[in-house]
């Protein structure tokens, strides 16, 4: 198990989050946590394709998979991984990188809670892009300073096999809109994708993040990530956090408490 960042090791790191939107954590996991992560990552996604197969007849290119131009297709994301995995949990729970967020947060430990997490894949060749967006966009978060991702690499990732991209400096200007982009013409599947004018595209810089590392973005940090045109894997997990005091659409009502489904399990060991 890598050894987790102390408080003293994290504050350059935290600083770099409140300048510019996001930070590189490495070695929050080891080569060999993430590679048994990305092996249970296809694990689930290979049962959920089949799934789909036996229910529909074939694989649509929609939020679950990327299809090639020649019919490949290839799994792209799962919804809630912690809970379809033990490994998942295990290592979401062990405090490395709850720790992580809660210091970014500059909040302690035990008020930042698991909102959700998802897995990406970006199979070779096929992995297709994901459009420019905020992550708080869709959740609704009432502030987005109390909203963090932390993205695990799974694989060494670099611009070949569509490492993300993070617009520096823009989670500043808070919320901005965003229009539906439709994965092709046949399909239902849209994903929210940042109005153009509503940032300065110049400012985006592909961040190459090692396996084991983890890049934090704020809920605000404008992102996505390119199409794989590799013949390699590009994997990750993202998980959510928001501080205790975090509420959604004005309902004074703090959003943790609906989080029990993750955090209940989490605060009885930590
Ligand atoms: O992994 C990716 O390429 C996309 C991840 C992302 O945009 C997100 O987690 O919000």
């Amino acid at each position: 198990m890598a050894a987790c960042p102390t408080q003293d090791e994290l504050a350059p790191y935290v600083a770099e989050y409140w300048a510019q939107g996001w930070t590189v954590v490495p070695n929050v996991f080891t080569k060999a946590e993430a590679e048994g992560l990305a092996d249970a990552l296809l694990d689930i996604t290979g049962e959920e394709q089949a799934a789909e197969l036996e229910k529909n007849g074939e694989l649509r290119n929609d939020g679950q998979t990327d299809l090639g131009p020649d019919g490949t297709a290839v799994p792209r994301k799962t919804g809630a991984p912690y809970h379809k995995r033990a490994v998942f949990k295990d290592l979401a729970t062990d405090g490395r990188l709850r720790g992580v967020a809660a210091t970014m947060l500059r909040k302690p430990t035990g008020m930042t809670k698991i909102f959700s997490d998802q897995a990406f894949c970006k199979g070779p060749e096929v992995g297709g892009a994901k459009p420019v967006h905020q992550d708080n966009f869709y959740f609704g978060i009432d502030s987005s300073d109390h909203v963090i991702t932390c993205w695990t690499a799974l694989d060494d990732t670099d611009v070949g096999n569509g490492c993300m991209r993070l617009v520096t400096g823009a989670f500043k200007n808070g919320i901005v809109s965003h229009h539906k982009t439709y994965k092709d013409e046949t399909s239902p599947h849209f994903d929210w994708d940042a109005d153009e004018e509503t940032f300065d595209a110049s400012l985006e810089v592909p961040v190459l993040v090692p396996a084991g590392a983890t890049l934090c973005w704020h809920g605000a940090a404008l992102h996505g990530s390119h199409a794989n045109t590799s013949d390699r894997w590009r994997r990750a997990w993202a998980v959510h956090f928001v501080s205790e005091e975090a509420t959604m659409d004005g309902d004074p009502t703090p959003v943790a408490q609906s989080c029990s489904a993750y955090d209940d399990e989490v605060a009885a060991r930590l």
